[in-house]
């Protein structure tokens, strides 16, 4: 157990977890879901589909107006990080954490799938980190500490594919990682790894998923984004997921342990949903038994995060619509290659709001089969059959793919005969798969086949006592390599970024600590490639070091651009500097209704002296824009230019609580002189110890109006509630309440 604790208020620090990470052991194994909290209140709601919500969380931002509720949706919510340096990923996990991600995917380094055997130490990756165990030892016990702190269960994932797979399993399942990519045809279409060496480690990979709890996902999201036209590979994703599905289960994984990883295959402008959402309910009917894992569509992200975002909603409603077990949400990230902390929790945040948004959508609308979404759903499944049926005729998968059956950019029935075809003695590890020994033997847990450990003596149903237990029963054979290399470790890079990670130094960062990037967005009004053009230009004046555009979109041709930059800050700030400004006291709503309800307050007001300004006051008074009146004060405006004799007057006559004068024009300091005759009027008229007397406008400083006579002045930016909260506590304080 790690005795290290967070603290809501305190930075992680990542070497407080590398501190014995050498003895860290998992504290569990397996996947975990949402619990269900059916009809679950929350403020002043009820809701239909949600889950229990988290003891420590960060909210959207509305729930400011519902009593700071955060609700969380029924779907374990992925979010995947990538930005090649794990100690970086590991506090943006915390950060997805409190917005309620509880699904945490690690992509791995590019290419990871072709490097036989495991990798160790803790080098950086490009688009993603290279998987070791020191990384992914580090991550899981910081995710542990993580969970503890948002109270929920969080589970940790990334792949098992690659020609290392077996290894890569058992080191994950040693490590207690809850969910891995397992898919044997990933290898083959995209990796070109031979399709006999792919079935037969994905074999003995599944049978260590199974052994470990561990849920799989699949690879058909692979052929929806390769695919030239990704709607048209419907039939076909439909097939790939049965095969790998299906081929798990005879492995031994348990069916609620096999995720699809199902994508909307179309994006707007294409009339999005009228097809996806029949090819969801297709692959819902077929695969029924198995979960889903509703991806987002990345192959059609162009631009910024609100074209990724639509696409994102639109997705998550056919996810209501039909069923996703685990909502996943892809950020730009995949779309334009910008791995930002922000994005990750944009992007969670949008699955929560979105599903939240629809809580308890389908108690009140239905499907309607018996139309063209019937029609079409029949459709998609007839093909998946024929597909399926056709790959048998061919004499077996191995045989289809090597006569370019998938990937096509036809289709189905037809073909373009441009698909990714494979040879069968071919690829990557061809031939070095050999039939097992006579006296072959594995004293291994979760092997594949058999053991053959009854020849020497030992007990098929426990294979692994032959030697006193195999990792899985006794982790003081597990052998821990710390670093390889001597330059590329956590450690040198945390020495070097040092002074951030100890608060001496403030520097913006998008990935990583220290990295000191910011995004500029602007409207260029010209066209694009001038806009292009003029940002990078800006960008450099601005003294950005390596400005570069990162998405542009036409507002006009001729009359401008949508430009979002990218640079770095070659400066960082000593946050010793910083003026910071007190808090604004503010009372809250209820507090602010009681009062007045309890207390009612009559207000006169008007612009005093020679002056013609009604803005201000209008902005304080008018419940429009949260004036005192939201909350119950009675108001009586006189105008502008209100002789100061006639505001107190009217105070008398109204019997008021209290006199708000505002007054802009400060020439001579009539302002003030103002404020001292009010204050004089009302002690003459025997009213001022009952009336409370403020004063207001852009040049009045608090303390000088206090010194006229009057109660209190309110400046610059002041709003109602500022003026609200006054009246609120003077009132209080004279009653003695306060
Ligand atoms: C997702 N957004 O969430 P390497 N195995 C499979 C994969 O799909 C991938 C790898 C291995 C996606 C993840 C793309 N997927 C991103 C089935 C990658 C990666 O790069 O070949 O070493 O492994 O599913």
């Amino acid at each position: 157990m790690a005795d290290y604790k967070l603290e809501p208020n305190e930075k992680l620090d990542v070497r407080e977890i590398l501190k014995d990470l050498d003895k860290y052991e998992p504290r569990r194994r397996g996947w975990t879901w949402r619990k269900p909290a059916p009809g679950l209140k929350m403020g002043p709601f009820e809701y239909k589909d949600c889950s229990q919500p988290l003891k420590n969380s960060v909210g959207l931002p509305p729930a400011k107006y519902f009593g700071g509720i955060d609700p969380q949706p029924m779907p374990v919510i992925t979010t995947e990080i990538a930005s090649g340096r794990f100690e970086d990923d590991i506090r943006r996990m915390r950060m997805a954490a409190w917005h309620g991600a509880d699904h945490l995917m690690v992509i791995r380094h590019m290419g990871q799938s072709h490097i036989d055997g495991l990798m160790e130490g803790t080098p950086q990756g490009i688009g993603g980190v290279p998987i070791t165990r020191k990384q992914v030892r580090a991550q899981r016990k910081a995710i542990d500490i993580i969970e503890d702190e948002v109270g929920r269960p969080i589970n940790y994932h990334s792949y098992v594919s690659g020609v290392a797979g077996p290894d890569v399993a058992v080191m994950f399942a040693e490590e207690g990682i809850n969910g891995a990519h397992q898919d044997p045809q990933y290898n083959v279409l995209y990796r070109d790894i031979n399709c006999v060496r792919s079935f037969v480690d994905a074999c003995e990979s599944k049978k260590i998923l199974a052994w470990a709890g561990i849920l799989q996902i699949d690879g058909a999201h692979n052929a929806n984004a390769t695919a030239r036209e990704a709607w048209k590979v419907m039939p076909e994703l439909i097939v790939q997921h049965a095969i790998n599905s299906l081929f798990s289960e005879k492995v031994g994984i348990d069916p609620e342990n096999i995720s699809l990883s199902t994508v909307p295959p179309t994006a707007t402008p294409a009339p999005a949903v009228y097809m996806d959402l029949p090819y969801a309910v297709a692959l819902r009917d077929i695969c029924d038994r198995y979960k889903m894992r509703a991806q987002q569509n990345t192959k059609y992200i162009c631009s910024s995060a609100r074209e990724a975002t639509v696409t994102h909603v639109l997705n998550m409603l056919i996810s209501k619509l039909t069923r996703a077990d685990i909502q996943s949400t892809i950020t730009p990230d995949e779309g334009r290659n910008v791995p930002w902390h922000i994005y990750n929790i944009e992007a969670t945040d949008n699955a929560k709001q979105t599903l939240i948004g629809l809580d308890g959508l389908m108690d009140m609308v239905e499907l309607k089969m018996d139309g063209p979404l019937g029609e079409k759903v029949r459709e998609i499944k007839e093909k998946a059959l024929l597909f399926m049926e056709e790959i048998v005729e061919v004499g077996g998968y191995f045989q289809a793919v090597q006569e370019g059956f998938f990937v096509d950019s036809a289709e189905y029935p037809e073909r373009n005969g441009d698909g990714i075809a494979r040879k069968i003695e071919g690829g990557v590890g061809y031939g070095y798969i050999f039939e097992r020994d006579e006296d072959y033997m594995a004293p291994v847990t979760a092997h594949f086949g058999y053991n053959n450990v009854e020849q020497y003596g030992g007990n098929p149903e426990d294979p692994a006592a032959l030697i006193g237990g195999c990792t899985f029963e006794d982790r003081s054979k597990i052998v821990f390599i710390d670093e390889l290399e001597e330059e590329d470790t956590v450690a040198t890079r945390l020495e070097k970024v040092a002074k951030y990670h100890d608060g001496e130094a403030l520097i913006p960062e998008v990935e990583w600590c220290g990295d000191g990037t910011i995004m500029l967005t602007m409207c260029m009004p010209t066209h694009v490639r001038a806009a292009e053009a003029a940002a990078l230009e800006l960008g450099k004046k601005l003294g950005l070091v390596d400005p570069e555009v990162i998405s542009k979109e036409v507002l006009q041709e001729a009359e401008g651009t949508r430009i979002e930059m990218k640079g770095k800050v070659d400066f960082d700030i000593d946050p010793s500097t910083l003026v910071i400004p007190p808090e604004p006291h503010h009372l809250d709503d209820d507090t602010l209704f009681k009062e007045f309800a309890d207390h009612p307050m009559q207000v006169v007001c008007g612009t005093v002296g020679e002056d013609e300004h009604s803005v201000g006051l209008r902005e304080i008074i008018n419940i429009k824009h949260g004036g005192i009146e939201k909350w119950g004060i009675k108001v009586e405006y006189l105008g502008t230019s209100v002789p100061v004799e006639k505001l107190v007057d009217a105070a008398v006559e109204l019997n008021a609580d209290a006199i708000l004068a505002s007054t802009i024009i400060s020439h001579d300091n009539v302002h003030y002189k103002n404020m001292k005759r009010i204050n004089d009027l009302a002690i003459e008229k025997g009213i001022r110890d009952k009336v409370i007397i403020a004063a207001g406008g852009t040049q009045v400083v608090p303390e000088e109006a206090r010194n006229t006579g009057i109660d209190e002045g309110f400046g610059r930016d002041s709003h109602g509630i500022d003026v609200a909260t006054f009246l609120a506590e003077e009132a209080m304080r004279r009653r003695g309440d306060l």
